[in-house]
């Protein structure tokens, strides 16, 4: 499996998303990817999924160690002292002692920065967390975390895909050695999949969609992707995606797109983009 080493982590390149999974599906739809493959499953505290994420680790016949597994913790949770419980209590209902990634999920507009960096390096002293990164920083974010922070920090997962350029997010990744890992990384389908590029491309290598879209992104330095699916064929077909490759124009014609800069998740909680 072709991984994406930031600061010391190895991350798998392709791992399967588990937003908005939730009960036995969560658990049969984990325990599925990881039967067919995957080694590199993320959650956080805010799906309302980590007992059912253990469940479908446990039910796979996938040793731990070799599991990526990446959880966050919630932004109104990320003062010192909260920070640490909250990912203890993920721990628990994971059914784990450790993650290969802890996540501040998204930055917080009241408690300083300092201390939430703080509490995350703890939970990595205490062996509570193998890695340590960030999720929805922006460049000023992550000027700040990475000065604060004692060990450095793995990644910045934020929302990335051809309708959106992060050219910014990722030159800062590349800059303090972060990995930038992409959620919605397929925009959820739709206009992106009917779009005339991805089409072309389609034709082109006879694949589908979502295995450009994924290549598009895996192709690209230091950048990994968490695509969620619920249909099990789906799941399988879009790790199958390391045995072809885009040309340097099939790339640009894809990073093209971005001139739509269209966000699908923005929150009042979120801070200004860059
Ligand atoms: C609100 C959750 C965004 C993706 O983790």
């Amino acid at each position: 499996m072709h991984t994406v080493t930031a600061n010391g982590a190895d991350i798998p390149a392709l791992g399967f998303g588990t937003w908005t999974l939730v009960g036995d599906d969560a658990e049969r739809l984990v325990a599925h990817a990881l039967d067919n493959g995957y080694r590199h499953i993320d959650t956080a505290a805010m799906y309302d999924n980590e007992e059912a994420v253990g469940r479908g680790i446990r039910a796979a016949g996938v040793s731990r160690k070799d599991i990526f597994l990446t959880t966050k913790i919630w932004y109104p949770d990320i003062a010192d002292g909260d920070l640490q419980a909250s990912l203890e209590a993920s721990l628990g209902r994971l059914g784990t002692d450790y993650v290969d990634l802890a996540l501040i999920h998204w930055p917080s507009k009241t408690i300083p920065l300092g201390d939430s960096i703080k509490a995350l390096n703890d939970t990595r002293n205490k062996g509570l967390a193998r890695h340590i990164g960030v999720s929805n920083f922006t460049l000023g974010h992550i000027e700040e975390a990475t000065s604060l922070s004692e060990h450095p920090l793995a990644c910045n997962q934020v929302e990335y895909h051809p309708f959106l350029n992060q050219d910014l997010v990722l030159d800062a990744c590349r800059k303090h050695g972060m990995a930038l890992v992409s959620y919605c990384p397929l925009y959820r389908g739709g206009p992106l999949f009917a779009s005339e590029q991805v089409k072309t491309l389609c034709k082109k290598h006879g694949r589908t969609p979502a295995q450009i879209v994924l290549r598009w992104h895996v192709q690209q330095d230091g950048v990994a992707a968490i695509p969620r699916s619920q249909n099990p064929e789906r799941i399988v077909e879009n790790l199958q995606i390391f045995d072809f490759e885009l040309e340097p124009a099939d790339m640009a014609s894809l990073s093209a797109l971005s001139e739509r800069q269209q966000r699908l998740c923005d929150y009042d909680f979120s801070p200004t983009w860059d």
